[in-house]
Order: C-alpha cells, then structure tokens, then sequence
C-alpha cells in the first residue's frame, strides 16, 4: 500500500488486514449457527432453532462492528464470501461441541489480532477488540453450560426434550 494512503488510516494496515479477516470469520460463523438453527427447527427442537437464529444474528452483528470500525476509521472493509457451511449433524449434543470448538477458535484468532495490536502499538484497536475478548468469554461459558447439561442428563429421547426446553439464549 502506498504511504500517502497508509496516512489516511487510523488503524495500523496489518491488524486492518487481521481485522478483515476476522469480518470472514464471523461471518462464517453466522452462517454456521443458521445452518445449525435449521437442523434444530427440522428436528423439532423448538427452544434450540430460536437460540441459533439469535446466535446467527449476534455473528452478523460482530461481522458489522468490526466492518464499520474500519470504514470509520478510514480503512477498507471487504464484504466477505461465505462457503464450507456443513449442514448435517448427528445429534444436537454434536451441534454445541461444534459450536463450542468454533467459538474456541475465534477466541484464538480474536488474541491474535489483540497481541498484533500491541506489537504494532496500535492501541486504538486494541481498545476496540477488548469488546470482543469479553464477549467471547461469556460465549465460550454459555456454550459450556449448555454442554454440561447433556453430561448431567444424557441425549436419549426425554432428556433431549428437556435439554431442549431449558436451552436459553442470553
Ligand atoms: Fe462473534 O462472537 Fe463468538 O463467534
């Protein structure tokens, strides 16, 4: 990028480029927890649909955060392509262990962007992204408890339904 147009950035070029990626990431993500939410609606697990149609909203929302965070910031956000988005599950217990192995991956990618922000002394964005390491925290947990449900109760026909009727959306 030339240095006329580094200046007019607000943000360091390299964590906008991290920043970008992590649009795709969320994104991704967002179109996972639909395809997630529509096993759940076909399975006739009622509770379970509506927590990752709102899951799916909350990504898309993280993706526009981040999104406007460079354009406001006299950056350029790329609207990002979406593939790969599996579509057959197992079981519902199957779903939340992805779940929770994707959220556990935007947690590291979230870091990662974080330790570039304090390399490069971009503490701007660092600032911005602490929103994210919170919020990954709180999902990370909400995911783990709703796991710990199917330890406790195990995945047969009743306790499905059960699970599936005290699975909340925070
Ligand atoms: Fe985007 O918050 Fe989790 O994934």
């Amino acid at each position: 990028m030339k240095d006329i147009v580094r200046q007019k950035i607000g943000i360091n070029v390299d964590v906008m480029d991290l920043l970008n990626e992590q649009i795709s990431k969320e994104a991704h993500s967002a179109a996972v927890y639909l395809a997630m939410a529509s096993w759940c609606d076909h399975n006739g697990l009622t509770n379970s649909a509506e927590f990752f149609y709102k899951q799916s909203a909350e990504e898309r929302e993280h993706m526009l955060k981040i999104f406007n965070f460079i354009n406001d910031n006299g950056g350029t956000a790329y609207s990002p392509e979406v593939n790969n988005i599996n579509h057959e599950y197992n079981s519902l217990q199957e779903i939340f262990e992805t779940a929770l192995d994707q959220e556990i991956q935007i947690t590291k990618s979230i870091n990662n962007i974080v330790t570039r922000c304090r390399k490069v002394q971009d503490y701007g964005s660092e600032n911005f992204l602490q929103w994210f390491v919170q919020e990954q925290m709180e999902e990370e947990n909400q995911f783990r408890r709703i796991l710990e449900m199917f330890d406790l109760m195990g995945t047969d026909g009743i306790a499905l339904k059960f699970i599936d009727e005290r699975i909340k959306h925070d």
